[in-house]
């Protein structure tokens, strides 16, 4: 018979280990994937919980199943902080990532076959913004914007006249790799001149609004979806927010639209962050992550490395690689070798295809919550450049040593090994 009591590293040690060989990696290296972060115990421990045991179709108050009083409660906790900390009028809380937020949200603004429009992926956007490889590209006819070449950045008189020949239904503002403050409430003034829905994809800026270091999308948006394991630092999942008015057509559209059963360990785990978020600790976090990568874009900057739009207002830079004579492909594998993780991506304009790319995309969330500050930013700075400079075998032994020194006084999960965590 099972033992239900188990515990992992005794039940399945092959899962175990893996789990535990995953922590090591963490722990030993630098982690500048600009949307990955590292979710407190307490978020970890909300997912690992008898809340998975739950079926709980419908809404608190509203279920297609009995025995939810108490998952009613914890989704109600998760709905009403995540009102409170982006100031909305309504939060659905099941979308199990930011993608599956994306086409309920679309699924209940525009009909298929209408035409959207978002940031094109190269300059900056996401798959799910009606790529033509994503479904959202097949059901709904796509159009793009991208960033204007000279400046790396977002060209507002171009977008309108852009909005104003297109004349799309739904217009999306964010994106996965665009490095400067967005100016929601010039995206609403463009969507109104054609009466278009403004969406706000805040995935990758979620928890610099939270944290008071980006402007908020609320106020100008009908629609925002979010991720809330990026700058947010929660559970990998997702969210959407919406007037009032709305509420009903969104609730309806990620179920039974577009979700069956909600994962109310994951929701459990979305309070937990949103609680971590209303903090001040965690407005004192978003303002290290930006100002860490505001020191890390001109460290680059420094040794001549040319940032996208020559610096960044957020938690991510884009470095275009050509003056180096490297592809995102070459850098991504040599940086890995010498334990920084980063992720190739294309930059505006990119002659490479999206399996080589012409940058890197680097972040500074995760480095941040580990403690690290600006001096710690001067010094990895260096140590990349050190790596692509002379990408031979000693050289990137004697820079992943530097790196394994420098991650260890930053301990991570110091009390948490993976199969003996409960
Ligand atoms: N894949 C995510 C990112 O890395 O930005 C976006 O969904």
């Amino acid at each position: 018979m099972l033992d239900l009591n188990a515990p992992l590293r005794e039940a399945d040690p092959a899962v175990a280990r893996l789990v535990d060989a995953e922590l090591a990696r963490q722990r030993h290296g630098l982690e500048m994937i600009a949307s990955e972060n590292f979710a407190s115990r307490a978020v970890i421990d909300a997912m690992g919980t008898p809340l998975t045991n739950k079926y709980a179709e419908g809404y608190p108050g509203r279920r297609y199943y009995g025995g939810c009083e108490v998952v009613d409660q914890v989704e109600q906790l998760a709905i009403d902080r995540a009102k409170e900390l982006f100031g909305a009028e309504h939060a659905n809380v099941q979308p199990h990532s930011g993608a599956q937020a994306n086409f309920a949200a679309f699924m209940a603004l525009i009909r298929p076959g209408e035409l959207l429009m978002g940031m094109a992926l190269p300059h900056g956007g996401h798959l799910s913004h009606g790529a033509a490889v994503n479904h959202s590209g097949v059901v709904w006819r796509a159009v793009h914007y991208g960033v204007d070449p000279a400046t790396g950045r977002i060209d507002y008189d171009a977008l309108r006249e852009q909005v104003r020949r297109e004349r799309p239904r739904l217009l999306i503002a964010g994106g996965s790799a665009y490095s400067r403050i967005l100016d929601f409430a010039a995206f609403r003034a463009i969507a109104d001149e054609v009466e278009a829905t403004l969406l706000v994809d805040m995935a990758h800026v979620a928890g610099l609004v939270a944290g008071g270091v980006h402007p908020s999308p609320v106020p100008h948006a009908q629609v925002v979806t979010s991720t809330t394991h990026k700058t947010l630092r929660g559970p990998r999942a997702g969210f959407i927010l919406c007037r009032a008015d709305l509420a009903k057509a969104i609730d309806r559209s990620v179920f039974p639209g577009t979700q069956g059963g909600p994962l109310e360990h994951v929701i459990a785990a979305k309070a937990v962050a949103f609680g971590e978020a209303l903090t001040g600790d965690f407005r004192r976090y978003a303002a290290e992550v930006v100002e860490n990568a505001r020191v890390l874009a001109a460290a680059l900057a420094d040794r001549g490395f040319a940032i996208v739009s020559g610096g960044t207002d957020t938690h991510l830079m884009l470095v275009d690689l050509r003056p180096k004579h490297l592809t995102g492909k070459v850098a991504e594998q040599v940086l890995g070798k010498a334990g920084i993780t980063v992720n190739k991506n294309t930059i505006p304009d990119d002659p490479q295809s999206p399996f080589v790319t012409s940058g890197i995309r680097i972040g500074t969330p995760a480095l941040t919550t580990r403690g690290m500050g600006t001096a710690e930013m001067e010094l990895i700075a260096g140590l990349m450049d050190r790596a692509l400079a002379t990408p031979d075998d000693d050289t990137l032994a004697a820079v992943r040593a530097e790196v394994e020194t420098l991650s260890a006084e930053f301990p991570l999960y110091e009390r948490a090994t993976a199969g003996a965590a409960r």
